[in-house]
């Protein structure tokens, strides 16, 4: 089975002003598609067709450089449309948003790091909260498409948010601002879908 294009839970211009139309449209037709028809281009006739994107990343030291790009890119922009939504952004609700709490004393203090693991990472890339194996909540980043849950990251764990720091994710709206796009992407964050995976994370 390839993998196919995930529909967007929302249209292109949902997200305005933070996300632009044009972004948003480019970003999902072009550059995720692009990742899916490569990714389906490197695994074609292999064992990996089998698998989900998830085992992908997770054993993606096995597979060529090819797949780590491609198969990161389609994993992460699949979460990265899930972790916007309209009318959210705002204070982390449920069990998410009293562990922010507990671990970062403070949603500021949280929105502070983060926003420090996005604006920190040269180049492209990542920036990420992850539940780690001690079901602990960590910031971090990761360079290119890597991820947290590949074998070969640094930073490892279950990501429940991520924010793509690629100039393609904001370039058209905000030049080389990449400070004012990582603000206002607090303004888009679905913490409903966060708290989900969180409660997955540390079961
Ligand atoms: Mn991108």
């Amino acid at each position: 089975m390839a993998f196919t294009l995930p529909k967007l839970e929302y249209a292109y211009n949902a997200l305005e002003p933070y996300i632009d139309a044009r972004t948003m449209e480019i970003h999902h037709t072009k550059h995720h598609q692009a990742y899916i028809d490569n990714l389906n281009k490197a695994i074609a006739g292999t064992d990996a067709e089998k698998l989900s994107i998830e085992e992908i990343c997770r054993n993606v030291s096995k597979y060529p450089v090819v797949v780590r790009n491609n198969g990161g890119g389609h994993y992460n922009h699949t979460m990265f449309w899930q972790w916007m939504a309209p009318n959210a952004g705002g204070e982390p609700i449920g069990e998410i948003g009293q562990a922010i709490i507990k671990t970062f004393q403070s949603f500021d203090n949280f929105k502070t790091q983060f926003s420090q693991a996005a604006m920190g990472r040269f180049g492209s890339g990542w920036a990420w909260l992850i539940v780690d194996a001690n079901k602990n909540l960590v910031i971090g980043s990761t360079p290119n498409q890597d991820n947290p849950l590949m074998d070969i990251s640094e930073l490892k764990g279950t990501p429940v948010l991520g924010v793509d720091v690629w100039e393609h994710a904001y370039y058209l709206h905000y030049q080389n601002r990449r400070a004012d796009y990582v603000n206002s992407f607090y303004n888009v964050i679905n913490w409903k879908k966060v708290n989900e995976l969180y409660l997955n994370a540390i079961k």
